[in-house]
């Protein structure tokens, strides 16, 4: 009997009415609900499932084909994902929005309300996790074969409240109400052993082979989510992998009635996948947080050889079916793991797996941060992973027979570039770990590769020149524009035509309506009206009215030191001031907007919350400056909530300590939607000041070389304070007890500046203060300003996403982009 081609299927048709039937269908049958009972949340699970089998017929087609075709497929090995809310976002790249609009509208139901009740996986930390999500949308874009490999934490990053000032963390329970996207495959299931100890066996082959006897193994079972692609007939895969006990119960202890030891396993076993450590930038050695880099890497590893034998392909050409991306250091056992599967259970020869292992890997490094890289003490490392051990004991031999023959004699430099760290307690370095095993090594931006090479990399950046590449990040503007910004993506279709979200390139389209008083008008149009949905937000979560035609300045991202959001606030409080004794000073109206959640366990980022709050609560209820200055911490800054602040930014502070942030990505979403930048030469600022023009972007501050000359020749900030009378006063007054609260609140923050300030706050903040004098003064020209947002927006688009793959796909994967279309 011939059978339909799968997927041909009247469950995905695109009309109106095919959507209707469909969705009515799995309400009932795959939900079981009735549709005059049904709340909105089951409408959000009916039409998830419907919207799902459309994008899951691409995906199965678009694996087929690679199958057939041997296409080396891109795999992207990340401890962290996050791809936000993934209904509305779906709906665009198929071009359904108006289609579903229609059908549900049919039934008397608002997509919106509908679109509100997903949660959103939030499976990262920040813009590390962003990225991978990023790439993964534009990866289906372009149309490269890829599996986003990763952890299905249970719990991901936690939410945040704000209670009396104070950041509260309360546990994300993005399970509870049942996640519609992922698809259990029974069929990928895998084994990790950890612990025991090692045995030299001899197969049957007549070899000596080594053996790995492990005190627990633990079971990973993989959840797939499709991530469609805009305008595309390829589907990404984000494969993530849950730990489960092997055994559910040891039932000998059962039996003996110990019922708490039966149980243990099963509990340490689950726990690997439990919960996302809320740390970024910082590496605290935790053994569960290697377990849990080790588990997915070993899980994913092991799938791709299970995948290409599928495809009759041998373990010896692995790297001509897989590239592999190590996302920082995070999976970087890889290294270790992939020898051993070649080596102890596929009987490759060393020299041979090590070509393969070589050929196969590269490394994406993501910070300078010196407590942010990654080294685990031998003792845990090799109780742990034994085999582990011993193989990076024989790569680190290898590679310093290579390191003595290059530099013979040079014995410090061979101290710096092994892979044990022996000046103390002895150490496993994961970074020199990833370059010695990978291809290709890259920063995130032009400036963070160099300072790379410069810095923390230097030695391999002298023994091996060629390995080392930069791509700078991109953000997918189908998320960050098309569905967060629907007004301005209406303004650019009509402007540069429909095909921009795809080829952002097309903005420049735009550049020559610059001067064209009716579209600056309708693009200060779009702009308000995003501020005022914003400002809806804000009076909803906060309980604070700002006024929509102030000027929007935000501050949104992680809450760190060397981010400088409390320079941001000597800004805010010195401003307020000013307003105190000068009541009739010509300021612009302002509303300051933060975000971002701190790590738990960081002291100070905390504090500099309370800072934000102090200050909001002061100024907000002040009469002196009603109506000049307001100032609003926004809370649970995540995916969702930045698609609603990025496109209401005026101005956008990218304020970091020059040479800190190795690029970031919400300095482009912004700048792409319309915000002027207010930032130092750090990052991937540096590449978009050149991309927008150095008029249309307000530079201030100390670049990478002069902080390193300042903090060498001895910096006292204190000099700094008692020089400047407006320093002196705002730290005073900081410090004074008139922000509320305790008087010694804020003692932390003001004597870690006075006689510390590791990140230079002291000394950019004159020259920051002449930069916000500068924004105020353009803002005050609305024409202007209008001019330099249009142009902001225009020359962006190399910064979108699929530029970053395609570069990837030129520099590091040797991977042909081939977009097929429907
Ligand atoms: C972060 C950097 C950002 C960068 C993102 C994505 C880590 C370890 N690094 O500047 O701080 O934009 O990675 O590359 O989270």
């Amino acid at each position: 009997m011939k059978t339909k081609t799968p997927g041909a299927s009247i469950r995905t048709g695109t009309g109106a009415d095919d959507l209707r039937q469909a969705f009515l269908d799995n309400l009932v049958c795959a939900l079981g609900r009735l549709p005059s009972h049904a709340t909105s949340h089951d409408h959000y699970l009916a039409l998830a499932l419907t919207v799902r089998d459309h994008v899951m017929e691409r995906g199965v087609k678009s694996f087929e084909r690679g199958d057939t075709q041997q296409i080396r497929r891109v795999a992207y090995l990340s401890a962290e994902f996050l791809p936000g809310p993934h209904l509305g976002n779906h709906l665009l790249n198929l071009g359904l929005t108006g289609t579903a609009d229609k059908a549900l509208d049919g039934l008397g139901i608002d997509l919106d309300q509908v679109l509100a009740q997903e949660q959103e996986p939030g499976l990262g930390n920040g813009g590390l996790g962003r990225l991978a999500s990023c790439y993964l949308d534009s990866l289906a874009t372009v149309g490269v074969q890829s599996v986003g490999y990763g952890i299905r934490y249970e719990f991901g990053i936690f939410d945040q409240t704000i209670r009396d000032g104070w950041q509260v963390e309360v546990t994300d329970k993005w399970l509870h109400g049942g996640n519609p996207w992922e698809v259990y495959r029974p069929g990928a299931v895998q084994e990790v052993k950890f612990g025991g100890h090692t045995e030299v066996v001899t197969d049957a082959a007549g070899r000596s082979r080594v053996h790995w006897v492990p005190a627990i193994v633990v079971r990973g079972e993989a959840y797939d989510t499709p991530i469609s692609g805009f305008d595309s007939d390829t589907c990404a895969l984000m494969r993530l992998w849950k730990s489960e006990a092997v055994e559910s119960f040891d039932f000998e202890a059962f039996n003996h009635g110990d019922y708490d030891r039966a149980v243990e396993q099963k509990v340490a076993s689950e726990n690997l996948s439990k919960v996302l450590y809320p740390n970024d930038e910082l590496h605290r050695g935790k053994e569960l947080r290697l377990k849990q880099q080790y588990f997915f890497t070993s899980c994913a590893l092991q799938d791709m050889l299970r995948i290409q034998s599928l495809r009759g392909s041998p373990p010896d050409s692995f790297h001509r079916n897989w590239a592999v991306q190590l996302n920082d250091t995070h999976p970087a056992i890889a290294v270790a793991e992939l020898m051993r599967l070649l080596v102890d259970v596929h009987a490759l020869e060393w020299d041979a797996a090590w070509s393969v292992t070589r050929a196969t890997l590269s490394y994406t490094n993501h910070t300078l941060l010196p407590e942010a890289l990654e080294r685990w003490p031998v003792d845990m490392l090799g109780g742990l992973l034994p085999r582990h051990l011993e193989i990076i004991y024989e790569i680190n031999a290898h590679f310093l027979d290579e390191v003595r023959a290059a530099f013979p004699g040079d014995d410090e430099r061979l101290a710096r570039l092994s892979l044990i760290d022996e000046s103390g307690l002895r150490y496993v370095r994961m970074a020199n770990l990833a370059c010695v095993g990978s291809q290709t090594v890259n920063g995130v931006a032009e400036l963070h590769s160099e300072l790379l090479r410069q810095t923390v990399l230097v030695d391999f950046a002298a023994l091996w020149p060629d390995k080392f590449t930069n791509v700078t990040n991109g953000v997918t503007p189908r998320r960050f524009v098309a569905l967060a910004n629907p007004g301005l993506g209406k303004l650019l279709t009509k402007t540069a035509g429909k095909s921009w979200p795809g080829d952002l390139d097309k903005l420049r389209k735009i550049e020559p309506h610059t001067d064209d008083p009716r579209f600056r008008s309708e693009w200060r149009e779009v702009k308000l009206s995003n501020k005022r949905q914003l400002a809806a937000l804000i009076a909803e979560r906060t309980g604070i009215e700002v006024a929509p035609e102030s000027l929007f300045d935000v501050q949104v991202k992680r809450i760190h030191e060397y981010k400088r959001q409390h320079l941001n606030l000597l800004h805010v409080l010195t401003l307020y001031l000013r307003l105190k004794r000068d009541p009739k000073a010509d300021i612009p109206a302002r509303t300051f907007i933060f975000g971002g959640k701190a790590a738990p366990g960081y002291f100070l980022a905390k504090r500099i919350i309370r800072l934000a709050t102090a200050a909001s609560d002061l100024i907000n209820n002040d009469r002196d400056v009603a109506g000049r200055i307001k100032v609003v911490f926004f809370p649970d800054f995540n995916v969702r909530n930045a698609q609603s602040i990025y496109p209401a930014a005026d101005l956008s502070e990218q304020v970091s300590l020059a040479g800190m942030e190795a690029s970031g990505t919400g300095n482009m979403k912004m700048s792409l939607n319309g915000a002027l930048t207010i930032g130092t030469l750090d990052g991937a600022n540096v590449e978009i000041r050149e991309a927008v023009g150095a008029e249309n972007f307000f530079l201030f501050g100390l670049n990478a070389g002069e902080v390193v000359a300042l903090k060498r020749g001895g910096y006292r900030p204190r000099d700094r304070y008692d020089s400047d009378p407006l320093l002196r006063e705002v730290i005073d007054f900081i410090g004074s007890g008139a922000l509320g609260g305790d008087v010694d609140l804020f003692q932390p923050l003001v004597a870690n500046l006075l006689d510390h300030d590791p990140y230079l706050l002291l000394a950019d903040y004159r020259g920051y203060l002449n930069a916000q004098q500068r924004v105020s003064e353009l803002w005050m020209d609305p024409e202007a300003w209008t001019r330099a947002s249009i142009l902001n927006t225009a020359r962006m688009g190399r910064f979108s996403s699929d530029r970053s793959i395609r570069d990837y796909c030129q520099r590091v994967w040797n991977v042909n982009i081939k977009k097929q279309k429907k």
